[in-house]
Order: C-alpha cells, then structure tokens, then sequence
C-alpha cells in the first residue's frame, strides 16, 4: 500500500505532461465548422483517455522495474500470491463503464453532426473521375470551386458518376462517400472564413492524388455578390449567340468554317452576314438571314463560287431545329 500514492501521482502527473504533448503536436489542422467542434471535443477526450492509458502501463512497469528490482545480495524469491478478486472486479468494471460512456458520447456526437438544420441550403457536390462539380439548385448554375457562406447550415448532395469517391475538407472534420446510383448527405456549417481545399478521400484510380477542389467560406456580402456574378454569367450563356457559339462547335461547323478569315473545307463565317456572295450559277446574292437559312438547310441550292457543292453534310436541316438555326444564324451575325 506504501506505493499507492507515489504511484498515484506518478499516473496523473504523466498522464497531464503527455496530454499536454499531444496537444501542442496540433495533429489537426484549424477547425472551419461548427461539426468540428464537436468532432475536435470528442478527440481530444479521447486523448485524454489515451494519455492516461499510456501512463497507466508506463509509469506502473517503469516503477516496478525501477523499485522492485534485485539489489546486490539479494537472491530471495519474490512474493507469490493468487489472484485478487476485488482488483479484477475492478478492471473489468471501470474499463467496462468507460467504454459504454465513449460508445454513448460517441453516438449522440453523429448524431449532433448529422442533424438536419431548419434553414439549411442543399449544394449538390458531383464527383467523376477526377473532377469535383459543385451545382448550386436554389440559384441554378454549377461551379468548380465551392463557395459557401459562413455561418450557414449547409446540406451536401454528394453523387458520384462513375466510381467511389468521398468528400472531405479537413478543416470541416466530417467526410463522408460519394456512391454510384445513391445521394449520400453531408451537413456542414462553416464558421471561419478562409480557403480550404476539398480533397478526394478514396482512392479512385490514377488521378486520385490531384482531385482536389478550392474551398471558399465568404462572408454573406461575398457570397451574395459571387452567387449574383454566377448567375449573371449562366444567364449570358444562354443567349440566342452563346448558344450558336455552342453549336459551331458541337455540330462540327468547326471543322470547314473558320471564324478568322482563313478558307478551310467551306467559307469562312468572319464578316459573312450582310455581304455579296458570287454563286455557282454567276448570280450574286446578299447573305441575308433567309440566305443562311438556305444554305444550311439545303447547301445545294445557292452553292458559293469557288466551293464544290455536296461538300457541306445535306442533313442539317433534320438534325438541327429551327431554333438551332437561328441561333446560329445570330452567331454568324457577331462575326464580323
Ligand atoms: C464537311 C464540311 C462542312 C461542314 C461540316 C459544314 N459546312 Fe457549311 N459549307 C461547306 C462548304 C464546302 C460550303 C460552300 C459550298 C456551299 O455553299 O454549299 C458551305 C457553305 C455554308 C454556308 C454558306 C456560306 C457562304 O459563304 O455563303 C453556310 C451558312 C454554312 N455552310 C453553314 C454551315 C453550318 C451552320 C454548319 C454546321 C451546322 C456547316 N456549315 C457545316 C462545308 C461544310
Ligand atoms: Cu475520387
């Protein structure tokens, strides 16, 4: 019983230093939301733990190594005993009890984290191989880098295209998997402006290491003035012109008409409207929006002087609709 105490104080004293050096190892980086602060004080609870454990076994076996060993002279047996029923009564209850109590803390913290928030906003977060894209339905446009109010409750749709990927910005602390054919969710509430960085957490194949996305936590002024620059940009590619923009390329108009004057298969489209072209058949005519229209519905019908005809695929007026027309049409129209 004399080393109860010395032993005692040993315990405690070894097992604040350690905690204290685990501590100031900061083995997380700053915390960014208000679920890591939850997740951070059930960490470092479990670091106590930890601390006092290791102390525990330490500081007993150093001791007994240190008191109790054979000094000169000494060549007695040591003291045999048999057991004692109040001691493993003890180790067996208290490590019971403690582990029941971080089960319990352990399960009310997930569930403290995952709560729904009344006022949370949904970001969906689509994952493919190896892209992060963030759509943002309430204001409807997408962006590569996530940007997010702080203070805000937050509701992360995570999907994934194609194989396992899995969310997570440590700053935030929780992380969770993006599953082919499922929507898993994520709730997060930054609390600290700053710039993070999303990182893929499952390996996914050979670009895993460099799926990363640029996090941004703003202040609400920022983040209002952002979501209205993204919506004013969604807004200027849906004009009639961005949308023929779009089409030269996707219906491969690309490939035989250049937009900087140079001749290719076909005319270029640079400085067409509005001008005389000479034809096939001597005729001049003025390229006006009917003419355009013409030509590509039927290119047969006025073939420009200096180009075979049946060059120029005679099916875009089944694969285009009138719309896509027009909207090529006005395209051409910019091009001067
Ligand atoms: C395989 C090559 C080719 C592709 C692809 C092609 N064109 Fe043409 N296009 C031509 C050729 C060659 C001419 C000139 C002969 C003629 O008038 O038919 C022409 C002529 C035109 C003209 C008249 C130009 C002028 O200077 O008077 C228009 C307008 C036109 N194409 C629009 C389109 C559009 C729109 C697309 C895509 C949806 C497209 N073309 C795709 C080859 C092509
Ligand atoms: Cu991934």
């Amino acid at each position: 019983m004399k080393h109860f105490l010395p032993v005692t104080a040993l315990v405690v004293i070894s097992t604040f230093l350690v905690a204290a050096g685990i501590d100031s190892l900061h083995l997380m980086p700053q915390n960014a939301s208000v679920q890591g602060e939850t997740v951070d004080w059930l960490f470092g609870l479990h670091f106590k733990l930890i601390a006092f454990l290791f102390s525990l076994v330490i500081v007993i076996m150093v001791y007994a190594v240190v008191v109790f060993r054979r000094r000169a002279g000494d060549d007695g047996e040591g003291m045999h005993f048999h057991g004692s029923g109040t001691l493993e009564f003890i180790w067996t209850v208290v490590p019971a009890i403690i582990v029941v109590f971080f089960g319990y803390i352990g399960t009310t913290t997930l569930i403290t984290v995952t709560a729904a928030q009344p006022d949370e906003v949904a970001i969906e977060a689509v994952s493919r191989q190896w892209v992060w894209n963030f759509n943002y339905p309430d204001d409807g446009f997408s962006s590569e880098e996530l940007y997010l109010p702080v203070g805000q409750p937050i509701r992360f749709d995570l999907k994934a295209m194609d194989v396992l990927h899995a969310f997570w910005v440590p700053e935030f602390r929780v992380k969770a998997d993006a599953v082919p054919g499922r929507t898993n969710v994520l709730r997060i509430t930054p609390n600290r402006i700053g710039e993070y960085k999303l990182v893929c957490a499952e390996l996914c194949g050979t670009r895993h290491a460099y799926m990363m996305a640029p996090v941004k936590v703003v202040s609400r002024e920022a983040y209002s003035a952002w979501v209205a620059q993204k919506v004013a940009e969604e807004a200027a590619k849906n004009t009639p012109e961005a949308r023929g923009a779009a089409l030269y390329i996707s219906q491969g108009c690309k490939g035989c008409h250049s937009l900087d004057g140079s001749k290719i298969v076909g005319p270029t489209w640079k400085g067409l409207y509005g001008s005389p072209q000479e034809l096939t058949d001597g005729t001049t005519v003025i390229a006006d929006d009917e003419y355009l229209y013409n030509s590509i519905v039927k290119p047969n019908l006025q073939v420009v002087a200096g180009y075979p005809a049946n060059v120029m695929p005679q099916n875009y007026g089944e694969l285009l609709t009138d719309d896509n027309i027009n909207n090529i049409i006005a395209y051409i129209k910019t091009l001067k």
